[in-house]
């Protein structure tokens, strides 16, 4: 048995994905898929319950992780490309069962983050909807855990976009672009609302649960940083690959952590952090300092960012399959593209039943730091495989290389596996059923169904 056979073994596959993304689809792209749930729900949580004031610190620490794993991204998506991102890096580069580790990984990355993002939607909505005297029952609204029965907005909003996705790139790509104006715009109006509001003295003390608890709330807030990867998904359907992916990933990194270090500074500076563990921190603090109708709007662009960040992962999840499969090691079904839409619409919709009954049936807490695990692991295989390819192939075009190499990418292992060590013991454990899980697949059909093997 041949463990560490690698992708260069398969004849090259030409692809039947259309082009048509350039670098701004893919910084809309990538704002689109980052900016969601993090920011606009788990701030508020980090806030009160890990980091205090101090969350911007963990937004940073959280956001450096993510900019040496982004280059490493960038490094690959730009000389190896192909739709699977992560995983068609790790196959080229060390070899096809790390390759399918990893894809196992970003399997439970996408698909669980939909189901949790798409919870907080639901959650957003209620509220939306109770300002107009609207009220969806309870009964479907919470999952079985929390003593409800479904939690049906989320199953359809997870089901609605599917079909968007499916029907083609381009029309996913400009739904999202609008969807992005709002986000920016949303996010715009609570900075010029919040920064005339800022009480010095909420910020102090600035680190009540100390240094333990800024690392544990950058382990957390890091979901918020989830989604650039989300690009490199589209390597295969850019104008120009490399260019494109490089100014891709790295400009919706370097935008997304700027915004979110100012808006976690003035979020703690206009209301006491202890305040903030609600649902919709953003728009609570705009009501508590008086703002009601602007609060309304923030809930609304809330909603609109939300949306967005399910879209790209549906994309992101049904591209991660697509590519797996056309390597033989999921079914071939997954990979076949529908004639008119040019996407894999078959795929895309098995996605979307699936991520609609984890929306529908489990609770936001439980999924996301699953979901963390999962992406910081295949962070570190990326920096690995960047290390490990510009020793085994140093001829290999490389349009971009990561700056400051070795370091950049040993960083990148030592930063992510230090968020995964912050981690609590129960989410290793979910994570460690989850693989092993995969390792059954893998051995049980995979790996004698690969391309490779049947070459
Ligand atoms: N980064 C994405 C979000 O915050 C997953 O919703």
């Amino acid at each position: 048995m041949k463990l560490f056979r690698t992708k260069s073994e398969v004849p090259h596959q030409d692809t039947e994905l259309k082009r048509c993304l350039n670098s701004f689809d893919l910084i809309l792209l990538g704002i689109g898929a980052i900016i969601g749930a993090g920011i606009f729900v788990l701030t508020g949580i980090a806030a009160a319950t890990k980091a205090g004031p101090a969350v911007v610190l963990s937004y940073a620490l959280a956001g450096l992780a993510c900019s040496f794993a982004a280059l490493c991204y960038a490094e690959l998506a730009a000389s190896v490309g192909g739709a699977g991102s992560a995983y068609n890096y790790a196959y080229v580069g060390i070899g096809e069962l790390i390759a399918w580790i990893i894809g196992w990984d970003l399997i439970l990355e996408y698909g669980v983050s939909v189901g949790a993002v798409a919870i907080g939607w639901s959650g957003y909505v209620n509220d939306a909807l109770n300002v107009f005297g609207l009220q969806i029952p309870p009964i479907l609204l919470k999952t079985p855990s929390e003593g409800g029965f479904i939690n049906l907005a989320a199953v359809f909003i997870v089901l609605f976009l599917s079909c968007i996705v499916a029907i083609g790139v381009k029309l996913s790509a400009r739904v999202n672009a609008v969807i992005v104006v709002i986000k920016l715009l949303t996010i715009t109006l609570f900075i010029s609302v919040a920064i005339f509001n800022v009480h010095f003295s909420n910020w102090v003390p600035f680190m009540p649960f100390g240094w333990k608890g800024m690392v544990e709330g950058a382990s957390l807030v890091f979901f918020a940083f989830i989604g650039f990867d989300a690009v490199s998904t589209a390597a295969e359907e850019c104008v120009n690959p490399q260019r494109n992916m490089t100014i891709g990933i790295i400009g919706s990194l370097a935008i997304c952590t700027t915004i979110y270090m100012v808006v976690a500074a003035l979020l703690t500076g206009i209301v006491p952090y202890s305040t903030l563990n609600v649902k919709s921190p953003v728009a609570h603090a705009i009501l508590a300092i008086g703002h009601e109708s602007i609060s309304g709007f923030i809930a609304l662009g809330a909603i609109a960012g939300l949306t967005s960040v399910m879209l790209i992962f549906i994309y992101g999840f049904s591209r991660i399959l697509y590519s797996m499969s056309r390597d033989g090691l999921l079914p071939k079904v997954f990979s076949e593209v529908h004639h008119k839409t040019h996407t894999p619409v078959k795929t895309i919709l098995f996605c979307g039943v699936m991520m609609s009954l984890m929306a529908g049936f489990f609770s936001m807490h439980t999924v996301a730091e699953l979901v963390n695990i999962g992406t910081l692991a295949a962070f570190v295989i990326v920096c690995i495989s960047v290390l490990i390819l510009r020793k085994t192939k140093p001829d290999l075009h490389r349009p971009f290389k990561t700056p400051l190499f070795p370091a950049v990418p040993i960083l990148g292992i030592i930063s992510c596996s230090y968020l995964m060590l912050n981690l609590p013991w129960v989410t290793w454990l979910r994570f460690v059923i989850w693989m092993a899980l995969g390792l059954i697949v893998y051995f049980c059909y995979s790996y004698k169904n690969s391309r490779i093997h049947q070459s």
